[in-house]
């Protein structure tokens, strides 16, 4: 694809205060990412556990890392026939399917999260994308408030590996041009880059948008209170992810992946536990 948005605030043509001029959605209203401010958040008694669907197994066959010139994603979709859903946590129905995982980074010594809890910026934050099932396509469900679900994670560097990271960290180095996939060697369950499946999960809730161009209104965001660690060496490893190169150019690394936090304006944000 020739994508014409970057993320770089001092260029003048692409970086996002520019966003809005090739998609109007970006300059609109109830825009993502935000700042969780935790004393505004108000506990909803109805916000129950989520119910993971296939998230404990492995896949049959392994699942394909892309480079897309601006993150790298983790295609885990087998289809309608799918057996990784979310549903319950106050989600609207009646299920979301699970599409692909990405992820928001920083540069050396600079925190890339997307959200931030009280101020408190992480290394990196994962989201997992889902689809309500309602929907044919991923077209279709940008235009309802109800089409996607994200659940972000954030991601909390520590000293050693996280051996549940390892596979997809050494698929990293194979995505070396934009537009490059490659299968993974080994197969893991979905659970494993979560901060947990159990009912006591402890979430934020806010409607949201998507965090790039065309910022669709059109998320129903879970930020999950808990980050899931990730080593230094492995934060490390996104940071050498080259960016869209031209051909012939010397590719740059893509890093500061993350969209400026955006106003939350009359929304809530709403809190499963407290
Ligand atoms: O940045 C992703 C984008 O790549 C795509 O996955 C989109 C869903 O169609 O979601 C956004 S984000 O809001 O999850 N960052
Ligand atoms: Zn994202």
């Amino acid at each position: 694809s020739s994508d014409t948005w970057c993320y770089d605030s001092q260029d003048p043509k692409c970086g996002p205060t520019h966003w809005k001029e090739m998609a109007p959605a970006c300059g609109g209203p109830a825009q993502s990412p935000i700042n969780i401010d935790l004393h505004l958040v108000q506990r909803d008694p109805t916000l129950g556990p989520f119910i993971f669907q296939g998230y404990n197994s492995a896949p049959a066959s392994p699942w394909t890392l892309e480079n897309n010139g601006h993150t790298v994603v983790l295609h885990v979709d087998a289809g309608p026939q799918s057996l990784l859903e979310i549903r319950g946590a106050g989600l609207p129905l009646p299920a979301y399917r699970t599409l692909q995982l990405h992820f928001h980074w920083g540069g050396p010594g600079q925190a890339g999260s997307e959200h931030s809890l009280d101020g408190q910026r992480r290394p990196m934050e994962m989201h997992v994308v889902h689809m309500n099932t309602r929907y044919q396509s991923l077209g279709e469900a940008r235009s309802h408030p109800d089409g996607l679900a994200v659940l972000a994670v954030q991601l909390a560097e520590q000293d050693t590996d996280n051996a549940n990271f390892s596979t997809l960290v050494s698929g990293l180095k194979n995505v070396s041009q934009r537009g490059a996939s490659v299968n993974l060697t080994s197969t893991f369950p979905l659970a494993s880059l979560l901060p947990g499946t159990s009912s006591l999960l402890r979430y934020y809730r806010y409607a949201g948008s998507l965090t790039t161009p065309g910022c669709q209104p059109a998320v129903v965001w879970t930020v999950f209170e808990d980050p899931v660690p990730i080593g230094r060496a492995q934060v490390a490893q996104f940071q050498t992810v080259p960016q869209a190169g031209l051909p012939g150019s010397s590719p740059t690394p893509l890093r500061e992946n993350f969209r400026p936090q955006q106003p939350l304006g009359g929304r809530r944000v709403l809190a499963s536990f407290g």
